[in-house]
């Protein structure tokens, strides 16, 4: 990978030279859903899949780009006298979001870049191929141009980029998760005040399996930003009769003394799904923390059975890929992962029940939905890093 970085960028613009090659994270999330901008838990861990990109600083304000992977789209070339978000150049919005946020932060970007980059994780699959990006942009630039942020700064830049600049309102989870990347941990982030901890994944004999449901979506024209204006209606309409700031500051048990506050059925179920979930991620790490993967997984169960009937994010590929899951005995748990609307869901698969899951489910699948799905068994990296 490293070495394919360096090919494209030699390919485009020359000798790496005093360049240097960097590598970001993508993520998966293994409970705790759509509670990150509810003030909730999430529980992702960091993959040793993601973004490699190879970065050298220039003498003017010129910015290249180059993908790899989108090669026939050739190099996109731009200035930092034109940082405007541009849709014709889709994933350069990424890199430049970080910028004109690192400027607006007062990090002062003053001369260009060349960028070449490579990334492994499957695109639009809800991995956080944008976190991914964003973090390993907020990373090269703090160690080529010498400024001084901590890890957890380079998140919340890349969260400000992608809510001010790419116009995704999302939470902090995915790039809180790719910055923050623990070898063989998960990350149990409270979001209102960024606590967290590292938990070891002790999953014995048995493996994460990601299932990606090939749909085609985008985050940015998805329903998320809508979710998320629900959920906040919903706390406006909870506030008049309870002192909470986010969603996520309620049990379940006081949800329902307080929930028909919430005028609106639908506002009502998506509010019920972020308290829930809330609570089923802090029950989730302590299952696991006691050893007990097997109510972790019933606990994935149940939170894809919410995500689908009260989120209403899901949609017949992700459902299809979770149901089909559960018929084969070696699972443990499975549910949609990351944002909806497509994209992945994550599995506990036991050692021996691997092949028949890839088999069978596969098989579900394409019967029912007509196209293939794609299985990754993954393993747990840990955040960004200089090669
Ligand atoms: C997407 C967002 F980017 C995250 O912030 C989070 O809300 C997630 O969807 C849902 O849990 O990945």
């Amino acid at each position: 990978m490293k070495a394919a970085v360096i090919r494209g960028f030699e390919e485009k613009f020359g000798e790496l030279g005093d360049g240097r090659v960097y590598f970001a994270p993508g993520r998966v999330n293994l409970i705790g859903e759509h509670t990150d901008y509810n003030g909730g838990h999430v529980f992702p861990c960091a993959l040793t899949l993601g973004t490699y990109g190879a970065m050298r600083r220039r003498d003017d304000r010129i910015l290249r780009f180059y993908s790899v992977n989108a090669s026939g789209k050739g190099v996109i070339e731009t200035s930092l006298d034109e940082l405007q978000p541009d849709d014709r150049f889709g994933w350069t919005n990424y890199p430049k979001g970080v910028v004109y946020t690192f400027i607006k932060e007062g990090y002062p970007v003053e001369t260009g870049f060349d960028m070449a980059v490579y990334g492994n994780l499957p695109n639009g699959s809800g991995l956080s191929s944008s976190a991914s990006l964003e973090v390993l942009t907020g990373f090269a630039l703090r160690d080529l141009y010498g400024f001084e942020m901590s890890n957890q700064m380079l998140a919340i830049y890349g969260q400000d980029a992608e809510n001010n600049y790419c116009g995704m309102n999302c939470g902090i989870m995915d790039q809180f998760a790719v910055a923050m990347g623990k070898k063989d941990h998960a990350i149990f982030l409270h979001t209102s005040d960024l606590e967290y901890e590292y938990v070891p994944l002790k999953l014995d004999h048995a493996k994460i399996v990601i299932s990606n449901t090939n749909k085609k979506h985008k985050l940015t024209d998805s329903k998320y930003n809508e979710r998320r204006c629900e959920c906040e209606q919903a706390l406006e309409e909870l506030q008049k009769v309870v002192n909470i700031e986010h969603l996520c500051d309620l049990t379940p048990e006081r949800f329902e003394v307080y929930k028909d506050a919430i005028k609106d059925p639908v506002r009502q179920k998506r509010a019920k799904h972020a308290v829930y979930e809330n609570a089923r991620c802090v029950e989730a790490v302590k299952v696991l923390k006691e050893g007990n993967v097997r109510r972790f997984g019933e606990l994935m169960n149940e939170a894809h059975l919410s995500i689908s009937r009260d989120y209403e994010v899901t949609g017949i590929e992700l459902d299809t890929l979770q149901e089909e899951a559960l018929k084969i005995p070696g699972v443990i748990g499975s549910r949609m992962t990351g944002g909806g609307f497509g994209g992945c869901t994550v599995s506990i698969v036991e050692d021996s029940a691997l092949d028949e899951f890839r088999e069978k489910v596969g098989a579900a699948y394409k019967k029912k939905i007509g196209y293939d799905a794609d299985f990754y068994i993954v393993e747990v990296g840990g955040g960004p890093e200089k090669l």
